[in-house]
């Protein structure tokens, strides 16, 4: 295994990298992983920097202590000098959701715990979502006067539909992880000392696939609500033209024929 944001930086943003499978951790476990500037920055620079390394075939995402992510660190927005929000967005919060929809591999949100404000939006961002069994998802934003950023006015209601979207975003009601279950927010809730090997074993069977045709599968269902039927079924065929000229599609096949599993390459 491979660890970053050891002796050399700070250890706000934890990146370990093993089979395949790259794990970020929020770990400001005190501020329930409150996000500063500097940790936003190490957290954008450790999603670029798994997006292209060509070994990692899978990303977690998740935290450390009881919370998931707490979102902005409020007392941060206290300094004088503290940016205007929307430059923070822009300079910050925006890089890190786009980077997380724009990385080649599936991202996991394995959400520890509370998740809240911009730190349930990063959760929302994610393509899979699997939550401890105590985790919650709050929209907190309209409690202190603004509005949900970092994509969730976007991610939300493709994830839950308009109505429900609404409720959320707008009360600011905490979700909990069986709610979270039955509403679609999440794809799988377990019990919290699970959480991380559940994780671990998602990723894995992720990092196994053919990492050509799942970053295709990726970017096709993220583009899905943007599309109407006739539009996915072209995407589809150039999706399939190009997964099939890859010899990892080959290799599936001959995989499949030997009755072994398959050795895909990435390539
Ligand atoms: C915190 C925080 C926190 C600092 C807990 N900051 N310390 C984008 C653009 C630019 C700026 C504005 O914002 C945004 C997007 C956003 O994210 S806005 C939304 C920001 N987040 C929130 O409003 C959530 C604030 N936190 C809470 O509501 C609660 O802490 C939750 C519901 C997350 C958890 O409640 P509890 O389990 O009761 O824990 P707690 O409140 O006792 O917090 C534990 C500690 O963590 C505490 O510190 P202390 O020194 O007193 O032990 C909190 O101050 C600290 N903490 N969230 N966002």
């Amino acid at each position: 295994m491979t660890e970053r944001g050891g002796d050399e930086a700070p250890a706000d943003v934890l990146v370990a990298i093993a089979g395949g499978v790259a794990t970020i951790t929020l770990n400001r476990p005190a501020a329930l992983n409150a996000l500063t500037i500097p940790m936003k920055e190490r957290l954008l620079a450790a999603i670029q920097g798994v997006a292209c390394d060509r070994a990692v075939r899978a990303i977690v995402l998740t935290g450390s202590g009881r919370a998931f992510c707490a979102g902005q660190d409020l007392k941060e927005r206290l300094a004088p000098d503290a940016p205007s929000l929307d430059e923070e967005l822009i300079l910050r919060y925006n890089p890190i959701v786009r980077a997380l929809r724009a990385a080649p591999q599936p991202v996991i949100a394995a959400v520890n715990g509370v998740a809240a404000g911009a730190g349930a939006s990063l959760a929302f961002a994610c393509d899979l979502r699997i939550a401890a069994d105590g985790a919650t998802f709050v929209l907190a934003f309209g409690r202190i006067g603004l509005v949900p950023d970092s994509g969730a006015t976007w991610t939300l209601p493709r994830l839950v539909g308009g109505a429900r979207a609404a409720e959320i975003a707008l009360l600011g009601d905490a979700v909990g992880a069986a709610e979270a279950l039955r509403i679609g927010l999440v794809s799988r809730v377990v019990p919290a000392d699970a959480l991380a090997g559940e994780a671990a074993s998602m990723a894995a069977r992720l990092a196994a696939l053919a990492p050509g045709a799942t970053a295709l599968t990726k970017q096709a269902l993220a583009a899905s609500f943007d599309r109407d039927l006739d539009a996915a079924l072209d995407a589809e065929a150039d999706a399939q033209a190009a997964a099939g000229a890859h010899p990892d599609h080959a290799e599936g096949l001959a995989a499949f024929l030997e009755k072994r599993p398959p050795r895909f390459s990435g390539g």
